[in-house]
């Protein structure tokens, strides 16, 4: 039990996060202990006048109020330390922000029945931890939609503008400051000119303003051709003079509404976006035209590397390879980018598949600074009618080890800035909550969010640890809802996995409408570049040096000769390398066209076992929350059936390969 009643906040302004962090701690203690306790902002007056207190505030503040701590470490940035000892609690931060996540912190823990005390600091792993909305302003008729969202419309803009009413947007900078996420980028990358008229910069102004009491700042996507497009230049190349000017002035004008904006993200040049190769000029140079009038402000710069040209890949080309784009279109840029650039990558070389290797992009940067990009919303992964527990999927890139010049280069070594001796760097989460009561759409789906703010923060955290932490503060401490929540969450993705795309085909959903659902054919004969080459006798993408597309080589020589080979490359990207007979065998001892099967059998009859499994739970949990899931997880049940047969049936009918087990077979 807290042994104390009166907590000690030492910011007394009401926008200030340590401010914040006195009424969470109060509310908090209300909630879990039904203890009321008083709080004073301001100074804090020794720990004589009480017999025990709170205090949380920055370590300056706490320094200049007079207090001590022992040996107190060297905090980076947003790091806190915590202290619980049987006379006091201190919750100092390096900043405002970090008091605030110590406070969290130490809320998290007692509402997980957790009360030893402790004394540790914490520190970020990266200082970029964002999270990416793609809220539309303009689309949606009424409401703003969400691209590839699915919690319904956006919590930030509706009929063109900003939303007068706020209180939502404020709540989800609270739940984000609760997992130390510290910026949201609230549009879309495929962004609008009137992001940048008046009324809209007001109207982030906004939602600046309601983010900052939690340390949230407030990010936008930029539309490349904006000077253009708003009709007030000729002309968006990078280089030129007026275009330059205009920028300057545009980001003045923003931070003159919003002073601690956090910055800029850019899509340029793909999938229909302007950018600086519309003038001939280097993705350098798009970028660093941002930088350049961000910088004085203390910004940055996202800059992503999903560029390619979805217009021209024509897969009769046996070299032609979307994957290799990333790599190809940075090439001789590294060290070319300004110091506050970061290069924003997603996890693999297409597209937030099921299963990919990670992107060879991590590699190539050395002198630049880079970011992941991982993807919450479950776009190809069931959009959250599934459940798919994403942190085992996140871990393959984080964890992978490229070799550079063969030396240990694990991904997330590279992105903290470890690696390279990088200044900045870290991790965008493509979040898009809408205003469903849940956020997501589905409650199971917030363990993703949650856990990308965990792993953001310590990238080497558990995935069963903090998904036990999820279960306890969004469901209560009963082992069996424990238990079945983190088995079914651990088993998802591969289970999903199983009975969509297996050996490293990708999701084979319907990539050309939704990307929802099976159509494996949807995959191949376009100019997408999602490529299966699927024939009646042979299956997947050669990425091979001598023989193939030659993506193989965009590794480091270590992770390179491994993929090169088919002997050497797992069973679980050997599509996404070869191109192989369905009769191939794989490490396992099984052929392709065999495990297709086996897994898609497995893999969906696991997908039967949820619901009853979750209906064990009855009673254990409030009625709504069990009726919702229940529902999601009947659905999947069923969905996984026709997932099973769309995929089974395809390449029974291209191959004629009977299935050993005889059940698939001609209709
Ligand atoms: O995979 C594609 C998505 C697009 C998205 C794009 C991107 C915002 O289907 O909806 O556009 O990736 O990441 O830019």
């Amino acid at each position: 039990m807290v042994g104390y009643g009166h907590i000690v906040a030492l910011n007394d302004s009401e926008s200030s996060p340590v401010h914040t962090a006195g009424l969470e701690l109060q509310q908090g203690i209300a909630g879990i202990f039904g203890k009321d306790c008083n709080v004073s902002h301001g100074k804090w007056r020794g720990a004589s006048s009480t017999d025990s207190v709170a205090v949380v505030g920055t370590v300056g503040q706490f320094q200049s109020s007079g207090g001590d701590i022992k040996q107190l470490p060297q905090l980076e940035e947003d790091g806190f330390w915590l202290e619980v000892n049987s006379s006091a609690t201190y919750i100092l931060g390096q900043n405002e922000r970090g008091a605030l996540y110590g406070a969290f912190e130490y809320l998290s823990m007692l509402a997980q029945g957790n009360m030893t005390q402790v004394s540790y600091a914490s520190n970020p792993d990266a200082p970029i931890r964002w999270i990416n909305q793609w809220d539309n302003l303009q689309a949606g008729g009424t409401h703003g939609s969400v691209e590839r969202g699915y919690g319904g419309p956006s919590i930030f803009f509706a009929n063109g503008s900003v939303k007068d009413d706020l209180s939502r947007a404020a709540q989800y900078a609270r739940l984000l400051a609760s997992i130390k996420v510290n910026a949201v980028v609230v549009n879309n990358v495929n962004a609008n000119e009137s992001m940048l008229t008046d009324p809209i910069m007001d109207g982030l102004g906004r939602i600046a303003d309601v983010f900052r009491p939690y340390g949230v700042q407030l990010g936008m996507s930029l539309y490349f051709a904006s000077p253009l497009a708003l009709g007030d230049l000729e002309t968006f190349d990078p280089l030129n003079a007026s275009v330059i000017e205009w920028w300057h002035n545009k980001t003045d004008d923003i931070y003159r509404r919003i002073p601690d904006f956090a910055g800029y993200l850019v899509k340029a040049n793909s999938e229909g976006q302007p950018g600086p190769l519309t003038y001939n000029r280097t993705l350098a140079d798009g970028a660093n035209l941002f930088a350049k009038a961000i910088q004085p402000h203390g910004g940055v710069v996202m800059f992503r590397a999903f560029v390619y040209d979805s217009t021209n890949l024509n897969e009769s080309h046996w070299r032609e390879d979307r994957a290799n784009a990333a790599v190809d279109f940075f090439d001789g840029l590294d060290g070319k980018f300004d110091d506050n650039v970061i290069i924003q990558i997603k996890y693999g070389p297409i597209d937030f598949q099921v299963r990919e290797p990670t992107s060879p992009l991590f590699a190539h940067l050395q002198q630049t600074n880079s970011a992941i990009e991982l993807q919450i919303s479950q776009e190809y992964l069931g959009q959250q009618c599934h459940l798919v527990y994403l942190p085992p999927l996140w871990k393959t890139v984080l964890d992978f080890d490229l070799r550079v010049d063969h030396q240990p280069s694990l991904v997330r070594n590279i992105i903290s800035g470890d690696r390279f001796k990088r200044p900045l760097g870290g991790y965008a989460g493509v979040a898009n909550v809408g205003t469903n009561q849940t956020w997501l759409g589905s409650h199971l789906a917030m363990s993703n969010l949650y856990t990308f703010g965990r792993l953001a923060w310590d990238p080497t955290t558990d995935p069963v640890s903090m998904l036990l932490d999820w279960t306890r503060l969004t469901f209560g401490l009963d082992p069996s809802v424990l238990q079945t929540i983190v088995d079914m969450s651990m088993e998802s993705w591969p289970n999903y996995e199983n009975y969509t795309g297996n050996l490293g085909i990708q999701t084979l959903t319907d990539i050309l409408y939704g990307h929802y659902g099976p159509n494996p054919a949807s995959q191949d004969d376009n100019p997408w570049g999602q490529w299966t080459r699927a024939d009646a006798d042979t299956i997947g993408m050669d990425r091979t040096i001598e023989n193939g597309t030659r993506n193989a080589g965009q590794y480091p020589s270590e992770v390179a000769s491994m993929y090169d080979n088919i002997d050497t490359t797992p069973d679980n990207l050997l599509l996404w390398f070869h191109h192989v007979p369905y009769t191939q065998r794989l490490k396992s001892g099984t052929t392709v066209i065999q495990h297709f099967y086996d897994a898609h059998y497995n893999g969906s009859a696991r997908a039967q076992t949820y619901a009853p499994r979750w209906q064990a739970l009855e009673g254990k949990i409030d009625e709504q929350r069990f009726n919702e899931q229940l529902f999601r997880l009947v659905y999947q049940a069923g969905h996984s059936l026709v997932w099973r047969d769309a995929i089974n049936n395809f390449y029974f009918n291209k191959s004629q390969i009977p299935d050993e087990a005889g059940r698939v077979e001609n209709h």
